[in-house]
């Protein structure tokens, strides 16, 4: 999928990455964009506003778990499949989400990252980034039945 050069370059970019606040606003700006995928979280509370969403502390809060998990993918970008079986199975068994929504997560994410770590986050890096949420996606729905 990406070259050892490519990885290492995207391992040491995610280095300094906040991951609690870009998880925040990564779920947060995915419940605001597309306002379906709010069919998942009715039980978080007020979700009636882009700005009740942005300051939803559970929000805040699965934002951040979601990342981790991502971010613990990251050291596994040679066998995600494996790396998110469990996940996967969760996701349809227990969740019932469309893995279509991990491909948009995984963009709204490129998005967040570029808005906050702006030429750092070269278009050569963005390329490789978006071949990891890819992968991502991918992996969380290979479990799917
Ligand atoms: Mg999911 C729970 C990871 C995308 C909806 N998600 C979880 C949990 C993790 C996780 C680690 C907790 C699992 C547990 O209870 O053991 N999610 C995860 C990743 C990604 C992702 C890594 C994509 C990168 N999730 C995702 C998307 C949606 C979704 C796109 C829906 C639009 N996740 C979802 C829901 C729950 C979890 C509804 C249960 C939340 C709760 O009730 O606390």
């Amino acid at each position: 999928m990406l070259t050892a050069e490519e990885k290492a370059a995207v391992i040491a970019f995610w280095g300094k990455v906040n991951v609690a606040e870009i998880g925040a606003e990564a779920l947060g700006r995915l419940l605001v964009v597309y306002p379906w995928t709010q069919r998942f979280f009715e039980h978080f509370g007020d979700l009636s506003s882009a700005d009740a969403i942005m300051h939803n502390d559970k929000v805040i809060a699965h934002g951040k778990r979601v990342l981790d998990a991502f971010s613990d993918g990251l050291k596994h970008l040679d066998d995600l499949k494996s790396a998110f079986a469990k996940l996967s199975e969760l996701h349809c068994d227990k969740l019932h989400v469309d893995p279509e929504n991990f491909r948009l997560l995984g963009n709204v994410l490129v998005v967040v990252l570029a808005r906050h770590h702006g030429g750092e986050f070269t278009p050569v890096l963005q390329a490789d980034f978006q071949k990891v949420v890819t992968g991502v996606a991918n992996a969380l729905a290979h479990r799917y039945h």
